[in-house]
């Protein structure tokens, strides 16, 4: 075959490639080992020196063009490539964005890490205290034998005779008074309790409180009544006033219900206050000498106050809920709006 054509034909196939497994094809069909040129070279050994020397100089100036017109060829398919590569993957950056909803704390939480903050604003430490409880702490050691009265009103549910689910955090009391030894004491404990209640709009067989418990020597009445206004005035606003009334709680003497004065009225009278200007939001009293003494505390020289709360109720209160049930039913649309 003459070598001009070879090119011409070499040019064109190139030219028509549009891929680089195709034009690795034509590179081997016009230049490799069984090319086409290998015919032309075969013929060489019939020719003169000088025939040999020229077509010598034609062949090189072919693979040179060719592996010239190869290496272009290859180039731009390269280059079309990384086009196209980048058109399929292109991010349009006009585009609205996906949308990831976040989760954020339920108002329970967010309220009992309020007042959690409040107290340890204070210097108050965070105990913790079994969901699961002994009778003995839930009740015995808080001054409630076997037959009290007050036990009717704290009716649980029972895992065996000894065992059952604490109706509030105030055992916490009494596992943190034996830990400590005779040592001074001024801890909270949040956390989940649990009554034999009939669900209603205010009463939940599973709700949560807040304990807090002081003990050291020269405790009096009033560091628990300007802790109470302190924690009350943070709380509900710095214009709040509180009221103790006497109550009574099997572990404090004496014990105390107190009531801060309607933040929604400011004292004036309202439906939330029914009409009286105060809302009763925990109970309180100087820890009985008898719970101190049972868990090794001389009361002659020690003394503590002890309060509790409903985190519902604190909760419900300082948002206007009216029904407990909405805190449990994980609807968003309640959720959201905290
Ligand atoms: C107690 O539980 C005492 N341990 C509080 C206490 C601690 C007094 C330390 C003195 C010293 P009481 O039974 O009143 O007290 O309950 C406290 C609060 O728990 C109530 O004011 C109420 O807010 C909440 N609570 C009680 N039962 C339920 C219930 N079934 N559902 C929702 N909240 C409840």
């Amino acid at each position: 075959m003459d070598l001009k054509n070879l090119e011409l034909e070499a040019i064109k196939a190139i030219e028509e490639v549009n891929s680089i497994h195709k034009l690795n094809e034509v590179k081997s069909i016009f230049l490799g080992k069984k090319s086409k040129l290998q015919e032309v070279m075969k013929r060489m050994k019939d020719l003169s020196i000088e025939e040999k020397k020229a077509l010598g100089i034609e062949i090189n100036q072919y693979k040179n063009k060719i592996e010239t017109l190869i290496n272009e060829k290859k180039e731009k398919l390269d280059q079309e490539e990384v086009l196209k590569k980048l058109e399929s993957e292109a991010i349009d950056v006009t585009l609205p964005g996906k949308k990831f909803s976040r989760g954020k704390l339920h108002p329970l939480t967010q309220v009992q890490q309020e007042i959690e903050e409040i107290f340890i604003g204070m210097g108050y430490r965070v105990a913790e205290g079994p969901e699961v409880e002994l009778d003995l702490y839930n009740f015995e050691m808080l001054n409630i034998p076997k037959g009290h009265p007050a036990r009717e009103m704290q009716d649980t549910f029972y895992i065996d005779e000894n065992t059952l689910l604490r109706t509030h955090t105030s055992p916490v009391q009494v596992r943190t008074l034996l830990k400590a030894k005779g040592a001074p004491i001024k801890i909270i404990c949040p956390g989940k309790t649990y009554r034999r209640d009939e669900d209603d709009s205010t009463h939940s067989h599973q709700f949560s409180q807040i304990e807090g418990l002081v003990v050291d020597k020269n405790i009096t009445m009033s560091d628990l009544k300007g802790t109470l206004t302190f924690l009350l005035q943070k709380l509900f606003g710095e214009h709040r006033n509180i009221r103790l009334r006497p109550s009574f709680f099997p572990f404090v003497e004496p014990g105390v219900e107190v009531d801060v004065s309607c933040f929604k009225c400011d004292g004036k009278g309202c439906s939330l206050c029914k009409g009286s200007g105060w809302i009763e939001i925990l109970g309180a009293g100087m820890v009985h000498p008898r719970v101190l003494e049972m868990s090794g505390y001389d009361p002659k020289i020690y003394q503590g106050f002890a309060l509790g709360m409903g985190i519902e109720r604190i909760t419900m209160l300082k948002y206007g809920i009216d029904d407990i049930r909405d805190f449990y039913q994980n609807d968003i649309r309640f959720l959201n709006q905290f």
